[in-house]
Protein backbone atom coordinates (compact mmCIF):
# COMPACT_ATOMS: atom_id res chain seq x y z
CA UNK A 1 0.00 0.00 0.00
CA UNK A 2 1.62 3.60 -0.64
CA UNK A 3 -0.19 6.19 0.46
CA UNK A 4 0.26 9.97 0.00
CA UNK A 5 -1.49 11.96 3.11
CA UNK A 6 -1.48 16.02 3.91
CA UNK A 7 -3.45 17.21 6.88
CA UNK A 8 -4.43 15.56 10.25
CA UNK A 9 -7.13 12.65 11.68
CA UNK A 10 -8.64 13.65 14.84
CA UNK A 11 -9.91 10.46 16.06
CA UNK A 12 -6.20 8.74 15.08
CA UNK A 13 -5.59 7.24 18.48
CA UNK A 14 -8.97 6.14 18.51
CA UNK A 15 -8.54 4.30 15.16
CA UNK A 16 -5.74 3.08 16.36
CA UNK A 17 -6.61 1.28 19.48
CA UNK A 18 -9.34 -0.19 17.59
CA UNK A 19 -6.60 -1.60 14.82
CA UNK A 20 -4.73 -2.73 17.95
CA UNK A 21 -7.90 -4.69 19.65
CA UNK A 22 -7.84 -6.30 15.97
CA UNK A 23 -3.74 -7.46 15.75
CA UNK A 24 -2.24 -5.12 13.77
CA UNK A 25 1.00 -4.05 14.54
CA UNK A 26 2.31 -0.64 14.52
CA UNK A 27 5.84 0.33 13.36
CA UNK A 28 5.42 3.79 13.60
CA UNK A 29 3.11 6.49 15.85
CA UNK A 30 2.09 8.35 12.22
CA UNK A 31 -1.47 9.02 11.45
CA UNK A 32 -0.64 7.27 7.54
CA UNK A 33 -0.01 4.47 9.59
CA UNK A 34 -3.26 4.03 10.92
CA UNK A 35 -4.87 4.81 7.71
CA UNK A 36 -3.01 1.81 5.99
CA UNK A 37 -3.65 -0.66 8.60
CA UNK A 38 -7.58 0.51 8.24
CA UNK A 39 -7.61 0.13 4.58
CA UNK A 40 -5.93 -3.14 5.42
CA UNK A 41 -7.97 -4.56 8.10
CA UNK A 42 -11.42 -3.52 5.66
CA UNK A 43 -9.83 -5.13 2.93
CA UNK A 44 -9.77 -8.24 5.56
CA UNK A 45 -13.21 -8.44 6.18
CA UNK A 46 -14.27 -7.59 2.28
CA UNK A 47 -12.14 -8.57 -0.12
CA UNK A 48 -14.63 -8.29 -2.63
CA UNK A 49 -14.72 -4.56 -2.16
CA UNK A 50 -13.60 -2.28 -5.15
CA UNK A 51 -10.49 -0.13 -4.58
CA UNK A 52 -12.91 2.94 -4.44
CA UNK A 53 -15.22 0.97 -2.24
CA UNK A 54 -12.24 0.58 0.54
CA UNK A 55 -11.48 3.69 0.57
CA UNK A 56 -14.86 5.03 1.02
CA UNK A 57 -15.12 2.62 4.00
CA UNK A 58 -11.91 4.09 5.40
CA UNK A 59 -12.97 7.83 5.12
CA UNK A 60 -16.22 7.30 6.55
CA UNK A 61 -13.99 6.13 9.61
CA UNK A 62 -11.79 8.98 9.95
CA UNK A 63 -12.12 12.52 11.17
CA UNK A 64 -10.35 15.51 10.87
CA UNK A 65 -8.87 17.22 7.70
CA UNK A 66 -7.10 15.22 4.85
CA UNK A 67 -5.69 14.77 1.40
CA UNK A 68 -5.60 11.59 0.40
CA UNK A 69 -3.96 9.34 -2.63
CA UNK A 70 -3.76 5.94 -2.60
CA UNK A 71 -2.58 3.13 -4.49
CA UNK A 72 -2.24 -0.55 -3.98
CA UNK A 73 -0.21 -3.65 -5.61
CA UNK A 74 -3.62 -5.61 -4.90
CA UNK A 75 -5.16 -2.74 -7.51
CA UNK A 76 -2.47 -2.74 -10.19
CA UNK A 77 -3.03 0.18 -12.38
CA UNK A 78 -5.74 1.83 -10.10
CA UNK A 79 -5.26 5.12 -8.11
CA UNK A 80 -7.97 6.39 -5.66
CA UNK A 81 -7.49 10.21 -4.47
CA UNK A 82 -10.04 11.71 -1.43
CA UNK A 83 -9.98 14.96 0.23
CA UNK A 84 -11.80 16.88 3.32
CA UNK A 85 -10.66 20.05 4.44
CA UNK A 86 -7.58 20.04 2.61
CA UNK A 87 -7.26 20.89 -0.88
CA UNK A 88 -7.07 18.26 -3.96
CA UNK A 89 -7.17 18.37 -7.44
CA UNK A 90 -6.16 16.18 -10.20
CA UNK A 91 -4.39 17.52 -13.26
CA UNK A 92 -5.26 15.54 -16.59
CA UNK A 93 -2.69 15.65 -19.60
CA UNK A 94 -3.86 14.15 -22.72
CA UNK A 95 -2.17 14.29 -26.32
CA UNK A 96 -5.19 15.15 -27.64
CA UNK A 97 -8.32 16.79 -27.11
CA UNK A 98 -11.07 16.41 -24.22
CA UNK A 99 -14.41 15.09 -25.25
CA UNK A 100 -16.01 17.12 -22.72
CA UNK A 101 -15.03 19.75 -20.08
CA UNK A 102 -16.82 18.44 -16.91
CA UNK A 103 -16.90 14.77 -15.47
CA UNK A 104 -20.28 13.40 -14.02
CA UNK A 105 -20.45 12.64 -10.52
CA UNK A 106 -21.62 8.98 -9.73
CA UNK A 107 -23.23 8.58 -6.72
CA UNK A 108 -24.03 4.81 -5.09
CA UNK A 109 -27.92 3.41 -5.63
CA UNK A 110 -28.61 2.78 -1.74
CA UNK A 111 -27.05 4.76 0.54
CA UNK A 112 -23.93 2.85 1.67
CA UNK A 113 -23.83 1.31 4.60
CA UNK A 114 -21.22 2.01 6.29
CA UNK A 115 -19.02 -0.69 8.18
CA UNK A 116 -19.31 -0.78 11.45
CA UNK A 117 -15.54 -1.35 13.01
CA UNK A 118 -17.15 -3.57 16.13
CA UNK A 119 -18.82 -5.70 14.06
CA UNK A 120 -16.45 -7.80 12.10
CA UNK A 121 -19.26 -10.26 10.52
CA UNK A 122 -20.99 -8.08 9.04
CA UNK A 123 -20.21 -8.04 5.02
CA UNK A 124 -22.57 -5.82 3.24
CA UNK A 125 -21.58 -5.01 -0.23
CA UNK A 126 -21.95 -1.49 -0.01
CA UNK A 127 -23.28 -0.35 -3.39
CA UNK A 128 -22.96 -2.73 -6.58
CA UNK A 129 -24.31 -0.21 -9.04
CA UNK A 130 -23.70 3.26 -9.61
CA UNK A 131 -25.73 5.76 -11.15
CA UNK A 132 -24.63 8.64 -12.55
CA UNK A 133 -26.42 12.07 -12.30
CA UNK A 134 -28.63 13.54 -14.89
CA UNK A 135 -29.42 9.77 -15.69
CA UNK A 136 -26.84 9.40 -18.26
CA UNK A 137 -25.92 5.56 -18.90
CA UNK A 138 -22.74 4.10 -16.96
CA UNK A 139 -20.98 3.53 -20.39
CA UNK A 140 -21.74 7.14 -21.47
CA UNK A 141 -20.69 9.43 -18.84
CA UNK A 142 -17.71 6.96 -18.57
CA UNK A 143 -16.64 7.11 -22.04
CA UNK A 144 -17.17 10.63 -22.65
CA UNK A 145 -13.99 12.09 -20.70
CA UNK A 146 -11.88 10.23 -22.12
CA UNK A 147 -9.21 11.64 -24.92
CA UNK A 148 -10.85 12.32 -28.59
CA UNK A 149 -8.59 10.89 -31.47
CA UNK A 150 -6.15 8.15 -31.92
CA UNK A 151 -3.83 8.43 -29.59
CA UNK A 152 -6.25 7.11 -26.08
CA UNK A 153 -2.85 8.20 -23.77
CA UNK A 154 -3.64 10.24 -20.70
CA UNK A 155 -2.17 10.56 -17.37
CA UNK A 156 -3.73 12.25 -14.19
CA UNK A 157 -1.72 14.63 -11.75
CA UNK A 158 -2.91 14.54 -8.03
CA UNK A 159 -1.87 17.54 -5.88
CA UNK A 160 -2.80 20.17 -3.46
CA UNK A 161 -1.89 23.06 -5.40
CA UNK A 162 -2.03 24.21 -9.22
CA UNK A 163 1.66 25.19 -9.08
CA UNK A 164 2.79 21.34 -8.47
CA UNK A 165 1.12 20.23 -11.81
CA UNK A 166 1.27 23.07 -13.87
CA UNK A 167 4.35 22.25 -15.61
CA UNK A 168 2.99 19.44 -16.99
CA UNK A 169 -0.38 20.46 -17.34
CA UNK A 170 -3.00 22.99 -17.38
CA UNK A 171 -6.02 21.45 -16.97
CA UNK A 172 -7.49 20.36 -13.20
CA UNK A 173 -10.34 19.11 -11.58
CA UNK A 174 -10.72 20.55 -8.04
CA UNK A 175 -12.40 18.42 -6.00
CA UNK A 176 -15.25 18.75 -3.37
CA UNK A 177 -14.73 17.26 0.50
CA UNK A 178 -15.77 13.93 -0.03
CA UNK A 179 -15.65 13.40 -3.44
CA UNK A 180 -13.47 10.17 -3.91
CA UNK A 181 -12.02 10.11 -7.49
CA UNK A 182 -10.36 6.62 -8.75
CA UNK A 183 -8.43 6.33 -12.30
CA UNK A 184 -9.54 2.68 -12.99
CA UNK A 185 -8.88 0.17 -16.01
CA UNK A 186 -7.93 1.89 -19.19
CA UNK A 187 -7.16 4.56 -17.75
CA UNK A 188 -10.91 5.96 -17.03
CA UNK A 189 -11.27 8.38 -14.50
CA UNK A 190 -14.54 8.77 -12.12
CA UNK A 191 -15.41 10.61 -9.74
CA UNK A 192 -17.63 8.95 -6.77
CA UNK A 193 -19.96 10.27 -3.64
CA UNK A 194 -21.43 8.39 -1.50
CA UNK A 195 -24.38 10.98 -0.67
CA UNK A 196 -26.40 12.99 -3.13
CA UNK A 197 -26.71 16.19 -1.46
CA UNK A 198 -28.95 18.99 -2.33
CA UNK A 199 -26.31 21.73 -3.08
CA UNK A 200 -24.24 19.32 -5.51
CA UNK A 201 -23.37 20.34 -9.02
CA UNK A 202 -23.77 16.86 -10.49
CA UNK A 203 -20.37 17.49 -12.34
CA UNK A 204 -17.32 18.65 -11.40
CA UNK A 205 -15.63 21.51 -14.06
CA UNK A 206 -12.35 20.76 -16.48
CA UNK A 207 -10.73 24.21 -15.86
CA UNK A 208 -8.13 25.11 -17.54
CA UNK A 209 -5.63 27.22 -15.53
CA UNK A 210 -4.82 30.88 -17.52
CA UNK A 211 -1.79 32.08 -15.51
CA UNK A 212 1.76 31.73 -15.60
CA UNK A 213 3.55 29.19 -14.09
CA UNK A 214 5.02 32.02 -11.26
CA UNK A 215 1.88 33.66 -10.90
CA UNK A 216 0.65 30.31 -9.93
CA UNK A 217 3.62 29.67 -7.86
CA UNK A 218 3.72 33.01 -6.16
CA UNK A 219 -0.26 32.63 -4.65
CA UNK A 220 -1.23 35.59 -3.04
CA UNK A 221 1.88 37.29 -2.64
CA UNK A 222 3.13 40.07 -4.67
CA UNK A 223 6.34 38.81 -4.71
CA UNK A 224 8.80 35.60 -4.27
CA UNK A 225 10.36 37.17 -1.75
CA UNK A 226 7.73 38.31 0.42
CA UNK A 227 6.31 34.65 -0.26
CA UNK A 228 9.27 33.40 1.06
CA UNK A 229 9.59 35.63 4.38
CA UNK A 230 6.00 34.16 5.25
CA UNK A 231 7.20 30.55 4.64
CA UNK A 232 9.18 30.66 7.21
CA UNK A 233 7.49 29.50 9.61
CA UNK A 234 6.63 26.05 7.64
CA UNK A 235 10.17 26.01 5.60
CA UNK A 236 12.14 25.87 9.40
CA UNK A 237 10.01 22.91 10.17
CA UNK A 238 11.00 21.28 7.11
CA UNK A 239 14.32 21.97 7.65
CA UNK A 240 14.00 20.51 10.94
CA UNK A 241 12.11 17.38 9.83
CA UNK A 242 12.54 13.88 10.29
CA UNK A 243 16.33 14.75 12.37
CA UNK A 244 15.17 15.97 15.38
CA UNK A 245 13.45 13.88 18.32
CA UNK A 246 11.91 16.34 20.30
CA UNK A 247 10.96 14.35 23.33
CA UNK A 248 14.16 12.25 23.60
CA UNK A 249 15.93 15.43 22.61
CA UNK A 250 18.57 13.49 20.01
CA UNK A 251 19.31 14.95 16.32
CA UNK A 252 20.39 13.29 13.77
CA UNK A 253 21.61 14.52 10.05
CA UNK A 254 21.73 11.42 7.92
CA UNK A 255 24.43 13.17 5.95
CA UNK A 256 26.72 13.97 8.36
CA UNK A 257 26.26 10.87 11.05
CA UNK A 258 29.37 8.70 9.57
CA UNK A 259 31.99 11.61 10.05
CA UNK A 260 31.37 13.00 13.36
CA UNK A 261 34.20 11.26 14.79
CA UNK A 262 36.59 12.08 12.44
CA UNK A 263 34.80 15.71 12.66
CA UNK A 264 35.67 15.40 16.51
CA UNK A 265 39.80 14.75 16.28
CA UNK A 266 39.81 17.68 13.60
CA UNK A 267 41.93 20.49 13.93
CA UNK A 268 39.90 23.16 13.64
CA UNK A 269 36.40 24.35 11.83
CA UNK A 270 35.65 26.54 8.73
CA UNK A 271 33.07 27.82 7.58
CA UNK A 272 33.80 29.61 4.17
CA UNK A 273 30.54 31.15 2.36
CA UNK A 274 29.49 34.37 0.52
CA UNK A 275 26.88 36.93 1.43
CA UNK A 276 24.04 35.88 3.35
CA UNK A 277 25.49 32.51 3.94
CA UNK A 278 28.44 33.59 5.29
CA UNK A 279 26.21 35.99 7.52
CA UNK A 280 24.64 32.24 8.65
CA UNK A 281 28.30 31.30 9.23
CA UNK A 282 28.58 34.54 11.51
CA UNK A 283 25.16 33.76 13.52
CA UNK A 284 26.29 30.00 14.54
CA UNK A 285 30.31 30.71 14.96
CA UNK A 286 29.29 31.51 18.81
CA UNK A 287 27.51 28.08 19.15
CA UNK A 288 29.46 26.12 17.11
CA UNK A 289 32.62 27.47 19.67
CA UNK A 290 30.83 26.74 22.57
CA UNK A 291 29.43 23.61 21.79
CA UNK A 292 32.00 21.51 19.54
CA UNK A 293 35.11 23.13 21.83
CA UNK A 294 37.10 23.71 18.40
CA UNK A 295 38.58 26.74 17.14
CA UNK A 296 36.07 28.34 14.00
CA UNK A 297 37.45 30.44 11.40
CA UNK A 298 34.93 32.19 9.49
CA UNK A 299 35.77 33.18 5.91
CA UNK A 300 34.58 35.08 2.88
CA UNK A 301 35.62 32.69 0.06
CA UNK A 302 36.96 35.29 -2.05
CA UNK A 303 38.54 36.85 0.60
CA UNK A 304 40.12 33.45 1.83
CA UNK A 305 41.15 32.42 -2.06
CA UNK A 306 42.87 35.77 -2.06
CA UNK A 307 44.99 35.15 0.98
CA UNK A 308 46.10 31.55 0.04
CA UNK A 309 44.92 30.62 3.52
CA UNK A 310 47.17 27.22 4.97
CA UNK A 311 44.73 24.55 5.08
CA UNK A 312 45.96 21.22 6.48
CA UNK A 313 44.90 17.14 6.33
CA UNK A 314 43.02 17.55 9.79
CA UNK A 315 41.06 20.77 8.76
CA UNK A 316 36.78 20.13 8.10
CA UNK A 317 35.74 22.74 5.67
CA UNK A 318 31.81 24.07 5.79
CA UNK A 319 30.80 25.30 2.42
CA UNK A 320 27.58 26.93 2.54
CA UNK A 321 25.38 28.19 -0.62
CA UNK A 322 21.76 27.98 -1.12
CA UNK A 323 22.04 27.28 -4.61
CA UNK A 324 25.65 25.14 -4.25
CA UNK A 325 26.48 26.42 -7.17
CA UNK A 326 28.63 29.76 -6.20
CA UNK A 327 31.35 29.89 -8.10
CA UNK A 328 33.57 31.90 -5.48
CA UNK A 329 32.51 29.10 -2.82
CA UNK A 330 33.26 26.05 -5.06
CA UNK A 331 36.77 27.17 -5.52
CA UNK A 332 37.78 27.55 -2.58
CA UNK A 333 36.16 24.10 -2.06
CA UNK A 334 38.63 22.65 -4.72
CA UNK A 335 41.54 24.56 -3.14
CA UNK A 336 40.79 22.65 0.48
CA UNK A 337 39.96 19.39 -1.08
CA UNK A 338 43.44 19.52 -2.60
CA UNK A 339 45.11 19.80 0.78
CA UNK A 340 42.97 17.23 1.69
CA UNK A 341 40.31 18.70 4.43
CA UNK A 342 37.08 17.22 5.20
CA UNK A 343 34.88 18.71 2.75
CA UNK A 344 31.36 19.72 3.98
CA UNK A 345 28.51 21.03 2.10
CA UNK A 346 25.74 22.90 3.20
CA UNK A 347 23.49 23.60 0.40
CA UNK A 348 19.42 23.92 -0.65
CA UNK A 349 20.17 22.56 -3.91
CA UNK A 350 20.14 18.43 -4.28
CA UNK A 351 22.68 17.62 -7.05
CA UNK A 352 24.36 20.82 -6.84
CA UNK A 353 28.17 21.12 -7.81
CA UNK A 354 29.08 21.86 -4.03
CA UNK A 355 26.58 18.41 -3.24
CA UNK A 356 27.77 16.54 -5.27
CA UNK A 357 31.91 17.67 -4.85
CA UNK A 358 31.76 17.27 -0.57
CA UNK A 359 32.70 14.25 1.31
CA UNK A 360 29.28 15.03 2.90
CA UNK A 361 27.12 17.30 3.91
CA UNK A 362 23.63 18.54 4.75
CA UNK A 363 20.65 20.04 2.53
CA UNK A 364 18.93 22.35 4.48
CA UNK A 365 15.56 21.62 2.78
CA UNK A 366 14.00 25.33 2.77
CA UNK A 367 12.43 24.63 -1.05
CA UNK A 368 13.20 26.17 -3.76
CA UNK A 369 14.05 30.17 -2.73
CA UNK A 370 13.30 31.99 -6.15
CA UNK A 371 13.78 35.51 -5.03
CA UNK A 372 17.19 36.68 -5.33
CA UNK A 373 17.66 38.81 -1.91
CA UNK A 374 17.71 35.00 0.22
CA UNK A 375 15.28 34.87 3.00
CA UNK A 376 13.53 31.08 3.87
CA UNK A 377 17.64 30.26 3.02
CA UNK A 378 19.16 31.89 5.48
CA UNK A 379 17.24 30.71 8.62
CA UNK A 380 17.11 27.27 7.40
CA UNK A 381 20.93 27.48 6.70
CA UNK A 382 21.17 28.58 10.93
CA UNK A 383 18.72 25.73 12.02
CA UNK A 384 21.29 23.22 10.02
CA UNK A 385 24.70 24.97 11.44
CA UNK A 386 22.73 24.86 15.34
CA UNK A 387 21.77 20.68 14.67
CA UNK A 388 25.24 20.12 13.67
CA UNK A 389 26.57 21.69 17.15
CA UNK A 390 23.79 19.56 18.74
CA UNK A 391 24.87 16.83 17.16
CA UNK A 392 28.62 17.12 17.95
CA UNK A 393 27.82 17.55 21.48
CA UNK A 394 25.60 14.46 21.99
CA UNK A 395 28.19 12.77 24.12
CA UNK A 396 28.72 15.74 26.32
CA UNK A 397 27.38 15.04 29.41
CA UNK A 398 28.22 18.89 30.52
CA UNK A 399 26.35 20.14 27.76
CA UNK A 400 22.72 18.55 28.29
CA UNK A 401 21.10 21.02 30.10
CA UNK A 402 22.42 23.88 27.21
CA UNK A 403 21.45 21.14 24.32
CA UNK A 404 18.43 20.94 26.16
CA UNK A 405 17.38 24.35 25.83
CA UNK A 406 18.65 24.93 22.33
CA UNK A 407 15.94 22.04 21.11
CA UNK A 408 12.75 23.17 23.41
CA UNK A 409 13.93 26.53 21.82
CA UNK A 410 13.85 24.98 18.15
CA UNK A 411 10.30 23.21 19.10
CA UNK A 412 8.94 26.59 19.91
CA UNK A 413 10.54 28.78 16.69
CA UNK A 414 8.18 28.12 13.86
CA UNK A 415 4.71 29.20 16.62
CA UNK A 416 7.49 32.30 17.48
CA UNK A 417 8.16 32.83 13.97
CA UNK A 418 4.42 33.52 12.89
CA UNK A 419 4.20 35.89 15.52
CA UNK A 420 7.01 38.26 14.28
CA UNK A 421 5.13 37.89 11.09
CA UNK A 422 2.01 39.91 12.77
CA UNK A 423 4.34 42.55 12.90
CA UNK A 424 3.90 43.14 9.25
CA UNK A 425 1.56 46.24 9.11
CA UNK A 426 4.10 48.06 11.72
CA UNK A 427 6.86 47.27 9.50
CA UNK A 428 5.20 48.98 6.82
CA UNK A 429 4.11 51.82 8.76
CA UNK A 430 7.76 51.99 9.97
CA UNK A 431 9.29 51.44 6.27
CA UNK A 432 7.24 54.73 5.07
CA UNK A 433 9.42 57.23 7.56
CA UNK A 434 12.61 55.59 6.29
CA UNK A 435 11.89 55.18 2.89
CA UNK A 436 13.33 58.31 1.24
CA UNK A 437 16.67 58.11 3.73
CA UNK A 438 19.86 58.34 2.14
CA UNK A 439 21.02 55.77 4.49
CA UNK A 440 20.16 52.94 7.18
CA UNK A 441 22.83 51.87 10.17
CA UNK A 442 21.49 48.50 11.70
CA UNK A 443 23.17 48.44 15.20
CA UNK A 444 23.47 45.04 17.67
CA UNK A 445 26.11 42.70 18.73
CA UNK A 446 26.79 38.92 20.67
CA UNK A 447 24.11 36.32 18.48
CA UNK A 448 22.32 39.96 17.02
CA UNK A 449 25.35 40.73 15.00
CA UNK A 450 24.65 38.51 12.11
CA UNK A 451 21.17 40.30 11.63
CA UNK A 452 22.74 43.46 11.47
CA UNK A 453 24.90 42.40 8.79
CA UNK A 454 21.76 40.76 7.04
CA UNK A 455 19.63 42.77 7.71
CA UNK A 456 22.00 45.60 6.12
CA UNK A 457 22.86 43.31 3.34
CA UNK A 458 18.70 42.94 2.49
CA UNK A 459 18.10 46.56 2.63
CA UNK A 460 21.54 47.28 -0.07
CA UNK A 461 20.44 44.54 -2.21
CA UNK A 462 16.92 45.23 -2.92
CA UNK A 463 16.04 48.77 -1.85
CA UNK A 464 19.32 50.46 -3.25
CA UNK A 465 19.34 52.49 -0.04
CA UNK A 466 23.30 52.85 1.39
CA UNK A 467 22.64 50.12 4.73
CA UNK A 468 25.44 49.26 7.11
CA UNK A 469 25.03 46.19 9.63
CA UNK A 470 27.59 47.64 12.39
CA UNK A 471 29.16 45.82 15.72
CA UNK A 472 27.66 47.93 18.99
CA UNK A 473 31.05 47.18 20.66
CA UNK A 474 32.63 49.15 17.96
CA UNK A 475 30.54 52.63 17.75
CA UNK A 476 33.22 54.48 19.99
CA UNK A 477 36.56 53.49 16.99
CA UNK A 478 34.42 55.54 14.54
CA UNK A 479 30.82 54.75 13.10
CA UNK A 480 29.11 57.06 16.25
CA UNK A 481 30.50 60.03 13.87
CA UNK A 482 28.00 58.98 11.84
CA UNK A 483 25.28 59.46 14.80
CA UNK A 484 22.83 62.58 14.66
CA UNK A 485 19.01 62.84 14.86
CA UNK A 486 19.01 62.60 11.29
CA UNK A 487 20.41 59.42 11.03
CA UNK A 488 18.04 56.39 11.03
CA UNK A 489 18.88 53.46 13.05
CA UNK A 490 17.74 50.31 14.08
CA UNK A 491 19.21 48.47 17.24
CA UNK A 492 18.94 45.33 18.30
CA UNK A 493 19.03 44.69 21.86
CA UNK A 494 17.53 41.65 23.41
CA UNK A 495 18.19 40.32 26.69
CA UNK A 496 20.92 38.17 26.57
CA UNK A 497 24.66 37.99 27.90
CA UNK A 498 25.44 41.14 26.28
CA UNK A 499 22.30 42.84 27.22
CA UNK A 500 24.08 45.46 29.60
CA UNK A 501 27.01 46.78 26.59
CA UNK A 502 24.36 46.85 24.60
CA UNK A 503 21.74 49.63 26.46
CA UNK A 504 25.49 51.40 27.06
CA UNK A 505 25.51 51.93 23.02
CA UNK A 506 22.10 52.29 22.55
CA UNK A 507 22.39 55.48 25.76
CA UNK A 508 25.35 56.83 23.53
CA UNK A 509 23.38 56.83 20.57
CA UNK A 510 20.28 58.99 22.19
CA UNK A 511 22.98 61.23 23.82
CA UNK A 512 23.82 62.44 20.38
CA UNK A 513 20.17 62.85 19.74
CA UNK A 514 19.85 59.73 18.00
CA UNK A 515 16.39 58.43 17.92
CA UNK A 516 16.93 54.58 17.18
CA UNK A 517 13.60 52.17 15.69
CA UNK A 518 14.04 49.29 18.12
CA UNK A 519 14.08 45.69 18.25
CA UNK A 520 13.47 44.00 21.56
CA UNK A 521 11.48 41.46 23.84
CA UNK A 522 7.91 41.70 24.28
CA UNK A 523 6.88 43.89 27.36
CA UNK A 524 10.72 44.12 27.70
CA UNK A 525 10.48 48.10 29.15
CA UNK A 526 13.80 48.96 29.79
CA UNK A 527 15.38 49.68 26.06
CA UNK A 528 11.59 50.17 24.69
CA UNK A 529 12.02 54.48 26.19
CA UNK A 530 14.93 54.83 24.52
CA UNK A 531 13.31 54.29 20.60
CA UNK A 532 11.49 56.31 18.56
CA UNK A 533 9.31 53.38 17.67
CA UNK A 534 9.42 49.66 18.88
CA UNK A 535 9.14 46.21 17.51
CA UNK A 536 8.38 43.62 19.71
CA UNK A 537 9.41 39.54 19.29
CA UNK A 538 9.54 36.77 21.60
CA UNK A 539 12.33 35.90 23.20
CA UNK A 540 14.12 32.51 22.95
CA UNK A 541 16.92 31.13 23.82
CA UNK A 542 20.04 33.12 22.54
CA UNK A 543 21.80 31.49 19.88
CA UNK A 544 18.29 31.46 18.10
CA UNK A 545 17.44 34.63 18.96
CA UNK A 546 18.87 35.84 14.93
CA UNK A 547 15.81 34.02 13.82
CA UNK A 548 13.62 36.36 15.17
CA UNK A 549 15.54 39.54 14.98
CA UNK A 550 16.68 39.43 11.42
CA UNK A 551 12.61 38.75 10.22
CA UNK A 552 11.84 42.21 11.06
CA UNK A 553 14.50 43.71 9.03
CA UNK A 554 13.49 40.82 6.00
CA UNK A 555 10.30 42.78 5.93
CA UNK A 556 11.52 46.31 6.35
CA UNK A 557 13.94 45.60 3.20
CA UNK A 558 10.88 44.73 1.24
CA UNK A 559 8.24 47.04 2.40
CA UNK A 560 11.25 50.20 1.65
CA UNK A 561 11.71 47.94 -1.90
CA UNK A 562 7.83 48.35 -2.66
CA UNK A 563 7.97 52.34 -1.54
CA UNK A 564 10.59 52.48 -3.78
CA UNK A 565 8.85 51.07 -6.65
CA UNK A 566 12.18 48.16 -7.26
CA UNK A 567 11.24 45.12 -8.64
CA UNK A 568 11.90 43.10 -5.43
CA UNK A 569 13.05 39.76 -6.95
CA UNK A 570 15.28 40.75 -9.35
CA UNK A 571 17.08 43.56 -7.94
CA UNK A 572 19.70 45.36 -10.22
CA UNK A 573 23.11 44.05 -11.23
CA UNK A 574 22.37 41.11 -9.53
CA UNK A 575 21.58 37.23 -10.01
CA UNK A 576 20.07 34.06 -7.84
CA UNK A 577 23.32 32.53 -7.69
CA UNK A 578 27.08 34.23 -8.72
CA UNK A 579 28.48 31.27 -10.63
CA UNK A 580 30.61 33.40 -12.65
CA UNK A 581 33.70 35.61 -11.26
C1 LIG B 1 18.10 11.68 3.11
C2 LIG B 1 17.30 11.94 1.83
C3 LIG B 1 15.89 12.34 2.21
C4 LIG B 1 15.26 11.25 3.09
C5 LIG B 1 16.15 10.99 4.30
C6 LIG B 1 15.61 9.81 5.09
C7 LIG B 1 18.18 12.93 -0.25
C8 LIG B 1 18.75 14.12 -0.94
N1 LIG B 1 17.88 13.03 1.06
O1 LIG B 1 18.13 12.90 3.86
O2 LIG B 1 15.12 12.55 1.05
O3 LIG B 1 15.07 10.09 2.34
O4 LIG B 1 17.50 10.66 3.88
O5 LIG B 1 16.42 9.56 6.18
O6 LIG B 1 17.96 11.91 -0.87
N2 LIG B 1 25.43 15.82 0.86
C9 LIG B 1 26.65 16.25 0.41
N3 LIG B 1 26.86 17.59 0.31
C10 LIG B 1 25.91 18.52 0.58
C11 LIG B 1 24.65 18.09 1.04
C12 LIG B 1 24.45 16.73 1.17
O7 LIG B 1 27.54 15.46 0.12
O8 LIG B 1 26.18 19.73 0.43
C13 LIG B 1 25.18 14.37 0.97
C14 LIG B 1 25.01 13.88 2.39
O9 LIG B 1 26.23 13.55 2.98
C15 LIG B 1 24.16 12.66 2.18
C16 LIG B 1 23.29 13.05 0.98
O10 LIG B 1 23.96 14.09 0.32
O11 LIG B 1 24.94 11.57 1.82
C17 LIG B 1 21.91 13.49 1.38
O12 LIG B 1 21.98 14.56 2.32
P1 LIG B 1 20.69 15.00 3.16
O13 LIG B 1 21.05 16.14 4.03
O14 LIG B 1 19.55 15.17 2.24
O15 LIG B 1 20.52 13.67 4.03
P2 LIG B 1 19.30 13.18 4.93
O16 LIG B 1 19.76 11.92 5.54
O17 LIG B 1 18.79 14.28 5.78
MG1 LIG C 1 28.64 15.04 -1.63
Amino acid sequence: MWISFAGIITNYKDVKQFLVQKGHKFRSDTDTEIIAKLIKHIHGLHPNYSFRELVEQVIQQLEGAFALCFKSMHFPGEVVATRRGSPLLVGIKTKTKLATDHIPILYSKDSPEKVELKDTQSDHRPHGHEIPAHGLARSQSTSEFLPQGDNKEVEYFFASDASAIIEHTDRVIYLLDDDVASVEKEGVLKIHRLKRTLEDTHAREITTLKMEIQQIMKGNFSSFMQKEIFEQPESVVTTMRGRINFDSETVVLGGIKDYIGEIRRCRRLLLIACGTSYNSAIATRQLLEELTELPVMVDLASDFLDRNTPIFRDDVCFFISQSGETADTLMALRYCKQRGALIVGITNTVGSSICRESHCGVHINAGPEIGVASTKAYTSQIISLVMFALMVSEDRISAQPRRSEIIQGLRNLPDQIKEVLELDSKIQEISKKVFEKKSLLVLGRGYNYATCLEGALKIKEITYMHSEGILAGELKHGPLALVDKGMPIIMICTRDNVFVKCMNALQQVTAREGRPILICHKNDQEPQKYGSSVLEVPKTVDCLQGILTVIPLQLVSYHVAVLKGCNVDCPRNLAKSVTVE
